[in-house]
């Protein structure tokens, strides 16, 4: 499948250099993969039992009724084309194409995945992937093992995430549960029942742990919020919980790309000289100051990693920003001696808290990073480090200020 869409310049330059071999190849390598991922779009699993709102629900994000009712299709996936078109994978592997929109009769019998393609530019930044889990707990498994093979995001929907349900989400990897959320579905009904609240509640310690947070919806209501009227129903859609969820997720796909542009941002600056390229170090450095740490933060490890960060910010403008030269060399051994102070320091972090260890384990990464930095001792090298612990900064002020996982 080739996309239509222009990439962006940082994308287009990121492959240029890459055609042309200027990265040493253990940088090659890291390119090359951040490449491939900013080339495709964000997937999105939507995963769920039978019956549990997945295909509503895709249909709510996109806006359309990209899925028509069909049953025991165990994988809809649903992705740019320009020309409207479905494809059918038969079980024992044929391949079956149509055109124009999918129509529920056009599913042949023994269908074990379909593909849908719409002209709809929202698909060049993320597909989504309804994935249906039977009640075979074998066929549960080996399913949701696959999903974490390819899945950026996961929307795991459900009425009520059962201890079943539990048991296969908890095997998920850390850096997947970090990007994903549980989806409360049939929210109307159970709200009508009077147990939405009561249910939310008793989620709230799993969801704090597993997942990045939980949304009711009642998705039928959202779709009609969106779809009905030539404007959208602002109170319906507020109050479906359509309006939360669409820019949780949104949220989350623009995180995603923020991160990996950065990095090719990074990278180029690295090894692709540019005459207009203007490096201002002491301006770099000043973005180094973190924030003012919030009084009452809740992680007292955290809280003296920002202390750190602040006071070696200090040193460098104190020591470096008047000078006429920027004095590579030291602003690189100081970055080093921060990165691998602040990796020590987040060893005492609690091991629970999910988004603490990631950050131990991404300073590390810095800390080693930057010893290859160090190994240039140019100015270059000097920004990248800056630019390392700026990232480290952010991460360690989101974390500081996210409510405590426990
Ligand atoms: N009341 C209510 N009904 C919903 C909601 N979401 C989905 N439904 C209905 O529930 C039924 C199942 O929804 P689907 O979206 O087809 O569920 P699914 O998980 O895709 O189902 P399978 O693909 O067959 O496993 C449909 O009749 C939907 O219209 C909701 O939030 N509230
Ligand atoms: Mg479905």
């Amino acid at each position: 499948m080739t996309m239509s869409h222009p990439l962006e310049p940082v994308v287009q330059r990121l492959q240029s250099a890459l055609e042309g071999d200027v990265f040493p190849s253990e940088w090659h390598q890291w390119g090359t993969r951040l490449l491939d991922h900013l080339r495709k779009p964000v997937q999105v699993a939507v995963v769920g039992m039978h019956g549990s709102g997945k295909s509503a629900l895709i249909n709510m994000l996109l806006g359309q009724q990209a899925i028509p009712r069909v049953q025991d299709i165990p994988v809809i996936e649903i992705a740019h084309g320009l020309k409207p078109r479905s494809l059918f994978e038969l079980d024992d592997g044929t391949c079956i194409r149509r055109s124009g929109e999918f129509q529920a009769r056009d599913v042949p019998e023994n269908t074990v995945r379909a593909r849908v393609e719409l002209d709809d530019d929202s698909l060049l930044r993320q597909n989504f992937v309804e994935v249906g889990l039977t009640d075979n707990a074998g066929h549960q498994a080996s399913m949701v093992n696959w999903i974490t093979q390819w899945a950026d995001i996961v929307l795991w929907c459900t009425e009520s995430f059962d201890e079943t349900e539990q048991r296969l989400w908890a095997g998920v990897p850390d850096d997947i549960k970090d990007h994903s959320f549980l989806v409360l579905t049939m929210a109307d009904r159970q709200m009508m029942r009077g147990v939405l609240q009561q249910r939310i509640e008793e989620l709230e310690p799993i969801v704090s742990e597993e997942f990045l947070c939980l949304y009711p919806i009642a998705t039928e209501q959202a779709i009609t919020a969106r779809t009905a009227g030539p404007n959208l129903n602002h109170a319906l859609w507020k109050s479906s919980g359509g309006e939360q969820l669409m820019s949780g997720v949104s949220q989350q796909i623009e995180n995603g790309r923020t991160a990996d542009m950065d990095q090719a941002q990074m990278l180029l600056n690295k090894f692709v000289r540019e005459a207009d390229r203007i490096v201002n170090l002491p301006a770099s450095i000043a973005d180094v100051r973190p924030a003012a740490v919030k009084p009452g933060s809740k992680d007292p490890t955290l809280e003296s990693a920002l202390k750190l960060l602040q006071d070696c910010a200090n040193d460098m403008l104190a020591e470096y920003a008047n000078q006429k030269e920027p004095q590579a060399e030291k602003i690189l051994n100081k970055c080093v001696e921060s990165a691998n102070r602040l990796a020590e320091m987040l060893q005492a972090t609690d091991p629970r808290d999910l988004m603490a260890q990631d950050l131990q384990l991404d300073t590390e990464d810095s800390a080693e990073m930057m010893l290859l930095f160090q190994l240039e001792r140019d100015e270059d090298a000097a920004v990248d480090a800056v630019t390392l612990l700026l990232q480290l900064k952010k991460e360690i002020a989101h974390a500081a200020g996210a409510p405590k996982q426990s």
